[in-house]
């Protein structure tokens, strides 16, 4: 054959060679699943009979009279949550005290009974119409306890639950996620019956039929729960996730009230079932608005924070703004959200490596090759061979530059793979890891990597173990700017208090009740905490932060608040549950009328954990 006819058929067998993708590692996602991690951040808005009422939890009883905003506009929601760069948004349709914010007719305990618009308003209906308008996403939350139902505990509610849920999935077009709260904290009204109501939170609401139903309803919607399946808890209502992070657990294995709950924020590394994290976090300590912390608000840089450790944690951040008595977004929190867009947006700017391709120690070849990593499109890819699952990403620069973050992704609708990388750049010709204060375990939908800022001519990425050959879509590497080494610290606590000892308390462990440092804590045997502030003094509340260890431990559920002149006795001021303790390990304050005395006493009247010695990370009284 003349040489020319052999260059022509080599050049036409290249041109056409077809090289296969890599075979999916399972478990893989569902394409509805991809779609809602690409979401990113969206919103959670609590509102309801709470907000009026100062709850976290209702107890069922509230008189829905009660609810009358003032100002509402759920336009200023929509349009402050697309400036904070939020995708979507998901309405706490009815919580825990069963009050439902729109005109459902199964039962009286409705929107309807209130003066909000004559009885005429909607706030589902007006929050979809407002996302139409100004292109956000809408999800529904629709908690499965409900402490207003006299008939909660039986199957009739249970066939309450799902026409509800029914009504709700019927009307007011497609919902990106629907979110079934795992919370079941027992006590309620119940129709005046006012007592301690467990369930099997496993089997109690037929969760079979329910998929069943959003299957035919709302194919589209990722259905949120403790597991899944659509979305899992993160295991923690601080906003993060854990560093190392699957995006799978063992089919079947975590339901509401799973023991083991803290492990969800890493996943199941031998986990079947494709179930991602989603980290749920208030912008402000309680989920729900209380006036007292208006001064509260989760600044910019924390937000910023919490972005790197759930976004960039191949999680979804899941934001919550309490809407407050006028029915609007504070505007203390609708600046802050707005900041904190644009710090995220200021940090990623410029991408040092955009259209690069790097050098790879190994390449499939075909559409699998290395420049797929910086061309900015999401389905395309590089890939390793068969049988390679490591290999290195190099980036060579003309000169030095300043690099401090890193973005890298994986093709995850092929599943997520790599278990192992460490980043380096080169320093006098040799490779030095970068400084960073997480491990460099997972990457999957989403890896944001913060690093002590480097000057060099080459970063690269030593992917070092992974479930199958490697597939990277995408690679950033940015200089954050002047503040980029600054890794946020959580703020003390400002717990002001008037001095106090706990007497018959040791004096090492009464020392971490006041030491404002939040890593140590005072525990307490018995199940009554004594205060003495030496002499008479007019108080009117009671502070105490829980043990902030993973998981906490001590917690106090419910409680009676005594005061008086003398250790023993006195008269009570104040009983009831420290609602959401579990969960959501903030500061509890119990507010009460002025009065004099030396001794203030916290009576446990139930633990979360029976017998646990009660823990206190901090104590104040005010
Ligand atoms: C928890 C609930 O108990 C809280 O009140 C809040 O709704 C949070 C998002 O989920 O389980």
């Amino acid at each position: 054959m003349p040489a020319f006819a052999c260059a022509a058929l080599l050049a036409s067998c290249t041109a056409t060679r077809k090289v296969a993708p890599p075979e999916a590692v399972l478990p893989v996602p569902e394409a509805k699943q991809v779609a809602w991690q690409k979401m990113e951040t969206y919103a959670f808005i609590h509102f309801g009979l709470n907000t009026f009422n100062d709850r976290e939890w209702g107890y069922g009883d509230s008189d829905p009279k009660t609810f009358q905003p003032t100002r509402l506009d759920c336009e200023q929601w929509a349009k402050t949550l697309v400036a904070a760069g939020m995708k979507g948004v998901i309405l706490t349709a009815k919580h825990h005290d069963g009050f439902c914010l729109w005109p459902f007719e199964g039962t009286d305990y409705n929107i309807s009974r209130s003066p909000y618009k004559d009885g005429k308003g909607n706030i589902v209906a007006e929050l979809a119409e407002a996302c139409r308008k100004h292109g956000l996403k809408l999800a529904l939350y629709l908690s499965p306890w409900d402490r207003h139902q006299a008939n909660y505990g039986t199957p009739a509610y249970v066939d309450y639950f799902h026409s509800q849920l029914r009504d709700l999935m019927t009307h007011y077009g497609e919902v990106f996620e629907v979110w079934f709260d795992g919370a079941n904290g027992g006590d309620g009204w119940y129709g005046g019956a006012k007592e301690a109501r467990t369930i099997d939170r496993k089997d109690y609401y037929n969760y079979p039929r329910i998929y069943e139903m959003l299957d035919s309803l709302q194919p589209q919607a990722v259905i949120f729960s403790d597991g899944g399946p659509g979305c899992r808890w993160v295991g923690n209502e601080r906003g993060f996730a854990g560093a190392t992070n699957w995006s799978f657990l063992r089919k079947g294995e975590v339901y509401a009230g799973y023991p083991r709950y803290p492990e969800l924020q890493y996943g199941h590394a031998d986990g079947n079932q494709w179930v991602p994290a989603e980290c749920d976090v208030s912008i402000r300590p309680g989920w729900f608005y209380h006036p007292e912390e208006d001064d509260r608000v989760k600044t910019p840089e924390q937000l910023l924070d919490l972005y790197y450790r759930s976004v960039g944690h191949n999680a979804t951040l899941l934001l919550n703004f309490p809407v407050n008595r006028e029915g609007l977004i504070h505007p203390t929190d609708s600046a802050y959200a707005v900041q904190f867009r644009q710090l995220v947006l200021q940090e990623l700017k410029t991408n040092l490596v955009a259209g690069m391709t790097p050098e790879v120690s190994n390449e499939r070849g075909g559409d699998y090759v290395a420049a797929a990593m910086t061309d900015e499109d999401y389905d395309t890819y590089w890939a390793t061979e068969d049988g390679v699952t490591a290999a290195d990403i190099t980036f060579r620069f003309d000169r030095p530059q300043r690099m401090n973050r890193m973005l890298l992704q994986e093709y995850i609708p092929l599943g997520q793979r790599v278990k192992s990388f460490v980043v380096e750049y080169r320093a006098d010709d040799q490779w030095l890891p970068v400084r960073l204060n997480e491990e460099t375990t997972t990457i999957g939908y989403k890896r944001l990597l913060r690093f002590e800022t480097v000057e060099s001519d080459a970063i690269r990425i030593r992917i070092t173990d992974a479930r199958g050959p490697l597939c990277i879509n995408n690679v950033g590497v940015y200089d954050a700017g002047a503040k980029a080494d600054v890794l946020f610290t959580e703020q003390k606590s400002q717990l002001e208090s008037r001095p106090f000892t706990l007497p018959g308390v040791k004096e090492e462990q009464a020392a971490a009740a006041t030491d404002r440092n939040e890593q140590t804590t005072c525990f307490v045997e018995g199940d009554e905490l004594v205060i003495d502030l030496g002499e008479e003094r007019t108080v009117s509340s009671f502070h105490f932060l829980p043990d902030q260890s993973e998981p906490s431990k001590g917690l106090v559920a419910n409680y009676e608040l005594w005061v008086g002149t003398s250790p023993e006795g006195g008269q009570k001021v104040k009983e009831g549950e420290f609602s959401n303790i579990q969960n959501n390990p903030i500061l509890q304050s119990v507010y009460f009328t002025p009065v004099s005395a030396r001794y203030l006493r916290l009576k446990a009247t139930r633990m979360i954990h029976e017998g646990e010695t009660m823990g206190f990370a901090e104590v104040a009284v005010r």
